[in-house]
């Protein structure tokens, strides 16, 4: 008994000697507890381990400890930042145990993102969906006197009483996953350009800044004398998040004297 009674006071850390009144008190325990916020969804965990929050939201820590939680925003959402006894947004946040600590974390819902072109007949006006430059080029077909391919309303790139030398319009929007994928699109060509004069103007549909279909060489042999229907394949950015635009331009010095109109644009599967 003499080797073991001095043996399980260094187990006990904390057997007082005769006339040892200083013996340490019992480490004090504070508890942490996580809430969770919003309508988004997420995770809480801590280091040192103990809250897995998920379901497990509270745990003991002992006085004066440093706790550091980290928060993981679930799919489809993200993590908004810290409340209670903790704040600031970024995802680690450490939380110093001087007494009982509530820390509220915030997840927002990610909108879904809109997959496939908004207003691609162009039938909601000029406002919606496009950014059109140096103006408006989605009108009523009528004030221009011709027929819109679909409903009421085409865009029209062209010269204008600007004297513009160029128009664009473009949208970004996400496309679907499915492969081969197209952009179907009705076209009216008008061009006043004199084929063998080099005051050619150039018309292009881009994704991402990038030529997908151009005509570089737009003049007066090209006119499709009404509505053609065509379309563009865009497999290759299936299921990305892209920009398209469509802009025509003259080259400097030169001003444009084309038109170019466009009309019910569709992602489709087939061409
Ligand atoms: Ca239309
Ligand atoms: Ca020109």
């Amino acid at each position: 008994m003499r080797l073991f009674i001095p043996l399980l006071c260094i187990v006990l850390a904390g057997c007082g000697g005769d006339g040892d009144s200083g013996s340490k008190p019992q480490t004090t325990q504070h508890t942490l507890l996580v809430t969770k916020l919003g309508v988004g969804s997420g995770r809480v965990t801590s280091s040192p381990a103990g809250i897995d929050c998920g379901s497990d939201c509270s745990a003991a820590f002992a006085n004066g400890d440093s706790v550091s939680l980290t928060a993981a925003a679930a799919e489809n959402s993200n993590f908004v930042g810290w409340g209670g006894d903790a704040s600031g947004t970024d995802d680690a946040v450490t939380i110093v145990m001087t007494e009982d600590k509530t820390v509220s974390a915030a997840f927002d819902e990610v909108p879904p993102a809109q997959v496939g072109l908004v207003n691609g007949d162009f039938e909601q006006g000029p406002g919606v969906g496009w950014t059109q430059e140096p103006s408006a080029l989605i009108l009523l077909a009528s004030s221009f006197g011709i027929s819109a391919y679909s409903g009421q309303y085409v865009a029209i790139f062209g010269p204008s009483d600007d004297n513009r030398h160029s128009a664009s319009m473009e949208q970004v929007l996400t496309l679907p996953g499915t492969t081969p994928l197209y952009l179907k699109l009705a076209v009216w060509i008008y061009s006043e350009e004199i084929c063998d004069i080099p005051w050619y103007d150039d018309f292009g549909f881009y994704v991402n800044g990038v030529a997908v279909e151009r005509n570089d060489r737009l003049c007066n042999t090209h006119n499709t004398d009404g509505w053609t229907r065509g379309s563009i394949s865009i497999s290759q950015y299936a299921g990305q998040r892209v920009t398209f635009r469509f802009e025509i331009f003259s080259n400097a010095g030169d001003p444009l004297a084309s038109w170019v109109g466009i009309d019910a644009l569709e992602i489709s599967t087939t061409p």
